[in-house]
């Protein structure tokens, strides 16, 4: 059989718009989810694709068992993980075990295998608060939760077990993604999800604080392709995202800082609705104020530039909800 990539949590947000990026790519693809929080109607649309295999099963366990018969395999996805900041503040152990733990041991399980590319999601949560904006991937990592922790201590791990195991490890930060499939029914749902679900309901927007905080908000899609890049990218080239040549990870945002007021506006002009319909609450306490990426390393490295607009990217996701 030809040459699979594994994708973790491929029935997820991110994970489904990855797989269509690698299917529109003509990959084989295996996706490892466990269904808490992906869905299978992500994946609808490959029911009847021969070359995407679905399995359920939690990344913490025996994944050698899993995915035995399933391969070979070129490359890994790891989207699988604990993705809420704010749960990892209230479970930090449990974050840890799935965002790290898992990680570590997946990579090992990969490099048994005879896996060459391991693709982690890591975060714009490394940085913490940073101390410019735009962000390079050169400035200290300080994060300020263990979501974000787990997250450069898995890149800090993938560093050198790649190495070690001949595997090349790209880490991507990304930063705020949106689009269509990402869920709006939770209480730790992105921004963009929350904002156009109420909108759609005619409800107030809620913005925590005063709304001047700033994020870099870069949609799903631009993200799949920038995954499919990272997979391909460097095949002789250094460890990408590794200790010795390049110091973390590669930053995916789009570079614009879009402020939250602008981002409610930007979505009810979307949805078409009506003015005055923005509740202000207290602001989340452990917030950063600003963020966005500097954009330089992941074009040079994987040759990516985002391409979708704000504007677009909601009416896109306005047009899914
Ligand atoms: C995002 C990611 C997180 C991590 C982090 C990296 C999501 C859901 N979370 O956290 O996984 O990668 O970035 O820095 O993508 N807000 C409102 N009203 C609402 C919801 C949010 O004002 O109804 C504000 C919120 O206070 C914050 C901003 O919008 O200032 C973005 O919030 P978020 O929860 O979408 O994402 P963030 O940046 O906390």
């Amino acid at each position: 059989m030809n040459e699979a990539v594994l994708v973790t949590g491929g029935a997820g947000f991110i994970g489904s718009h990855t797989v269509a990026a690698l299917r529109a790519a003509g990959r084989r693809v295996v996706v490892l989810d466990d269904f808490s929080t992906g869905r299978r109607e992500n994946l609808a649309e490959w029911t009847d694709d021969p070359a995407v295999e679905v399995i359920e099963g939690d990344v913490r366990g025996e994944v050698g068992l899993l995915l035995a018969g399933h391969g070979p395999f070129a490359a890994v996805v790891h989207l699988a993980a604990q993705t809420s900041v704010v749960r990892s503040i209230a479970a930090p152990i449990d974050d840890l075990d799935v965002n790290l733990r898992a990680t570590a041991r997946l990579m090992l399980w990969a490099a048994a295998a005879g896996v060459r590319r391991f693709v982690f999601a890591s975060s714009a949560a490394v940085y913490g608060e940073p101390r410019r904006v735009p962000v390079a991937e050169t400035e200290p990592t300080t994060p300020l939760s263990p979501y974000g922790a787990a997250k450069r201590a898995a890149e800090l791990y993938l560093g050198c077990l790649g190495p070690l195991h001949g595997v090349r490890t790209v880490c991507l930060r990304l930063f705020n993604v949106y689009g269509p499939r990402q869920d709006p029914g939770s209480p730790y749902s992105g921004v963009v999800a929350m904002f156009l679900a109420r909108a759609r309901r005619g409800e107030p927007l809620t913005i925590f604080g005063d709304g001047t905080q700033t994020r870099d908000l870069i949609y799903v899609g631009d993200v799949a392709r920038a995954i499919g890049l990272a997979i391909e990218a460097g095949a002789e080239g250094h460890v990408l995202g590794g200790m010795s040549e390049e110091p973390g990870g590669i930053n995916v945002g789009t570079g614009r800082e879009v402020a939250i007021v602008e981002l409610a506006a930007a979505v009810q002009r979307a949805c078409g609705a009506s003015e005055g319909t923005i509740a202000f609450a207290p602001a989340r306490p452990g917030e950063i104020a600003r963020s966005a990426a500097v954009t330089e390393r992941a074009a040079e490295v994987l040759g990516f530039r985002a391409e979708v607009e704000l504007d677009e990217g909601l009416r896109r996701t306005a047009v899914w909800l």
